[in-house]
């Protein structure tokens, strides 16, 4: 039976999101529907939303940070089952496909095709408004009371992980700890340069002192994020807007010539290049975070590699969500992963659009939409 769902649809890049009631229609084969509990704003949301996503399309229902419950399954799912617990996947994990059976990467492409075209396995959407199709968003579309997603594309969790809060490792939280973790595998006692402190830098300082790095350097133009960047861990906030001289040149001297690793959280491939240039000669890796808008590019001097620097790049943290996030949640649950730290603003779907001025506004580490 076809849901009459409450969502917020971007119906054009630049445009505010706007509330209204969309169709949302039952599963397909493989597919489960879920009502959403509660959902972060992560910035790629705004990322999209701006235009700047070359796989933007619009009208969309957006988010992809999101906690829900099984309210019906198609034909042929086992995994799940009404009433389950979940967090929806924008990398699924079909355990079949070739990236999957590599045991090399998390990037599941089992449905990552239709996924960029905002459209279901079987090339369709479950969306309507007003009898006109609404695209998906990575495959999660959680600014939807309502939601429809591929089996292979949700993580089960316990029932007594609160959904309101564990919705944070659907994106940011698994994505910073699992790039200093998976991708980094940053070693203990290494001096670590942590460019941007949002929900992914911030999460990555967590990484750094689960993995025991010795020196947890920040990077921010945004003070107001120092505090809560040194109560997670950080032993250096440094401001850019501080020196006169390019920010690499500032941490190779603070370092005896440079950090074992970095990684860039905001997007900006000028930062990039700073991130991968304040690393040590001969070992020094820098991952990217940050995703960059249409048409960007990064660059540096070929030397820079030549001389044993490595440029990486983390997807979701390397994590395979099916199996890796429940042990996510386990180590929320036991205080290991202080998702309350991240929660700065709560609000219901009707105000989504302030979560994200607060975010551009730089009040706000996440804020999450509680339906
Ligand atoms: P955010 O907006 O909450 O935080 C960005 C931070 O960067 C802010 O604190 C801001 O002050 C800081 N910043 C901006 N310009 C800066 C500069 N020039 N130098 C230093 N700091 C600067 O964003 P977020 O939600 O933490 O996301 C960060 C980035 O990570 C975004 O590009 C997002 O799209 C991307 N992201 C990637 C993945 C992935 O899997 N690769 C997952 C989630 C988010
Ligand atoms: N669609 C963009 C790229 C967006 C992107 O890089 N997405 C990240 C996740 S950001 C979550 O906040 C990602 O995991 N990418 C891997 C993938 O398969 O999408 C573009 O440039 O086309
Ligand atoms: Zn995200």
């Amino acid at each position: 039976m076809t849901l009459k769902s409450r969502a917020a649809v971007a119906f054009a890049a630049g445009e505010p999101l706007q509330i209204v009631e969309v169709d949302v229609a039952p599963p397909k084969a493989g597919e489960v529907r879920v009502r959403i509990v509660a959902s972060g704003v992560c910035h790629t949301d705004a990322f999209t939303l701006s235009g700047d996503d070359p796989e933007g399309i619009f009208p969309a229902i957006l988010g992809h940070e999101g906690g829900g419950i099984v309210e019906s399954v198609g034909e042929g799912v086992t995994s799940l089952a009404v009433g389950d617990h979940v967090i929806p996947l924008y990398t699924a994990e079909c355990r079949e496909c070739k990236f999957c059976k590599s045991g090399k990467t998390n990037l599941c492409q089992a449905v990552r095709a239709t996924q960029g075209k905002g459209l279901m396995p079987d090339g369709t959407t479950r969306f309507s408004y007003q009898g006109k199709p609404i695209y998906h968003y990575m495959g999660t579309s959680t600014f939807s009371e309502y939601t429809v997603v591929p089996e292979i594309s949700l993580a089960k969790i316990p029932k007594e992980a609160p959904l309101e809060k564990v919705c944070l490792l659907g994106c940011g939280v698994t994505t910073g700890i699992g790039a200093v973790l998976n991708t980094a595998k940053v070693e203990a006692g290494a001096t670590v340069a942590i460019f941007g402190l949002g929900g992914i830098g911030l999460a990555a300082i967590i990484g750094a002192t689960m993995a025991k790095a010795g020196r947890i350097i920040t990077v921010d133009i945004n003070p107001a994020k120092f505090e809560i960047a040194r109560a997670l861990g950080a032993t250096d906030c440094v401001n850019p807007k501080d020196f006169d001289k390019p920010i690499q040149d500032v941490i190779v001297e603070m370092t005896d010539g440079g950090v074992d690793y970095s990684f860039e959280c905001v997007g900006n491939v000028k930062l990039m290049r700073a991130a991968l240039e304040c690393c040590h000669k001969g070992w020094g890796e820098s991952t990217i975070i940050g995703v960059a808008g249409a048409g960007q590019e990064i660059s540096t001097r070929p030397f820079q590699l030549v001389t044993g620097r490595v440029w990486r790049g983390s997807a979701f943290g390397g994590v395979r969500g099916r199996t890796e996030l429940p042990g996510y949640v386990a180590k929320a649950q036991q205080g290991e992963i202080p998702l309350d730290t991240f929660i700065t603003h709560t609000m219901g779907l009707e105000e989504i659009n302030t979560a994200f001025e607060l975010m551009h506004e730089g009040k706000s580490i996440r804020t999450v939409i509680h339906f």
